[in-house]
C-alpha cells in the first residue's frame, strides 16, 4: 500500500497534569489540561519485495513500536482505493498481536468519484474487520474527513488519560 502509517503515544499526559496542579496551587494560573502526545510515522512498508534483512529490521521496528510503554494507538492510512494487501494483513496480524488500538484512516478519497467512497470504505472495514467509527475516510488534498480523524485522535488521547 502507499500510505505509511503513524502511531500517537501519551506517555506524558499524567506528566502535565502534575505540573498543572502545581501551578494552580502556588499562583493561580490557569493551566491547560490538554495531555501532549506525539506521532510517530512509520515508514511505508511494502516488504514484500524488500531484502529479508530489511524486513526483519521492520518486523522488529513494528514490534518494539507497538511494545511502547504510553502508546495510545495506532493510525493505520490505508489506500481507500485498494482491499488490504498481504502487508497489511501481516501489520494487522501484528496491531491485534499487540492489542493495539486502531484508527484506521482511508486515505486518496480525492481520487475516487463520491458515490463509491463509502461503499470502498465498507468493503475494506469489513475485510479488516473494523467498527465502523474506526475507520475514517480521508483525502490530504480536499481535507475530507482531516477534522473527522483529528477529533477521533483526540477522544483515543483523551480516555487514555481517564
Ligand atoms: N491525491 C492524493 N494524493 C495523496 C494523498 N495523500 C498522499 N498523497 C500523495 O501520495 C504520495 C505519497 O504520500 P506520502 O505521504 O509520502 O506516503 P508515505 O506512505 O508516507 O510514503 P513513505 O513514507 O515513503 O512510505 C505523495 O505524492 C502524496 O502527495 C491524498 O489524500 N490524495
Ligand atoms: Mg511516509
Amino acid at each position: 500500500m502507499s500510505g505509511g502509517w503513524g502511531v500517537g503515544t501519551g506517555g506524558s499526559g499524567r506528566d502535565a497534569a502534575d505540573r498543572s496542579s502545581g501551578s494552580d496551587r502556588d499562583a493561580h494560573v490557569p493551566t491547560s489540561h490538554a495531555p501532549a502526545f506525539y506521532f510517530l510515522d512509520l515508514p511505508g512498508y511494502g516488504y514484500a519485495r524488500a531484502s529479508r534483512g530489511r524486513r526483519t529490521g521492520f518486523r522488529r521496528l513494528v514490534a518494539r513500536t507497538l511494545d511502547r510503554e504510553g502508546l495510545v494507538g495506532a493510525v493505520w492510512l490505508l489506500d481507500l482505493r485498494h482491499d488490504p494487501s498481504v502487508d497489511d494483513r501481516t501489520m494487522q496480524d501484528a496491531l491485534a498481536a499487540a492489542g493495539t488500538r486502531v484508527l484506521a484512516a482511508l486515505t486518496k478519497s480525492d481520487k475516487l468519484p463520491r458515490g463509491q467512497r463509502l461503499r470502498r470504505a465498507d468493503a475494506v472495514r469489513e475485510l479488516l474487520g473494523l467498527d465502523a467509527d474506526q475507520a475514517i475516510v480521508t483525502s490530504a488534498r480536499t481535507g475530507e474527513g482531516v477534522a473527522e480523524l483529528r477529533e477521533a485522535i483526540s477522544e483515543l488521547v483523551r480516555e487514555e488519560g481517564t
